[in-house]
């Protein structure tokens, strides 16, 4: 297995909680080295790009409006098998089906508002970190 850079992003109900560094150490402490980082506030047109896969879903219009509602933290983490080692850390999207000790099973609840997101694959990293960082 390669090295691999993901993109994670704080939501903005992570970032109210002021879960941030929580996030963050989980991720050091796995040993995974941060690349880059920002807090920023997302534009609708960033919204609905980072999440076009989900264009015709229902809840399109909630989640970009959630994800616009305040600052996330975006982030690039580096290291091996970084894309499906961070989502196995964030846990399962609904939080009613997220395993205790990870992210969205220690602190959420709903899916509408699950305090993290990551990449899903290497296509969807690759195209993600250019989106938020440039490159
Ligand atoms: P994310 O993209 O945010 O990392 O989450 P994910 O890969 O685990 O889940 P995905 O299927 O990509 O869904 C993106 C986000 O849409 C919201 N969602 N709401 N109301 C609903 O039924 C519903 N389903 C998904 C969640 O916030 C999810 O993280
Ligand atoms: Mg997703």
């Amino acid at each position: 297995m390669a090295i691999q850079q993901t993109f994670l992003m704080v939501k903005p109900d992570g970032v109210e909680r002021q879960l941030v560094g929580d996030i963050v150490d989980r991720f050091e402490r796995r040993g995974f080295v941060l690349k880059e980082a920002k807090l920023m506030t997302i534009s609708e047109d960033l919204a609905k790009n980072h999440y076009a896969e989900h264009a015709e879903r229902p809840f399109f219009g909630e989640l970009v409006e959630f994800i616009t509602s305040g600052p996330v933290f975006a982030m690039v983490w580096e290291g091996e098998n970084v894309i499906a080692l961070s989502r196995l850390m964030m846990g399962a999207t609904n939080p009613a089906e997220s395993a205790p000790g990870t992210i969205r099973g220690d602190y959420a609840t709903t899916v509408a508002e699950n305090i993290i997101h990551g990449s899903d694959s290497l296509a969807s990293a690759e195209r993600e970190i250019g989106l938020f960082f440039g490159k």
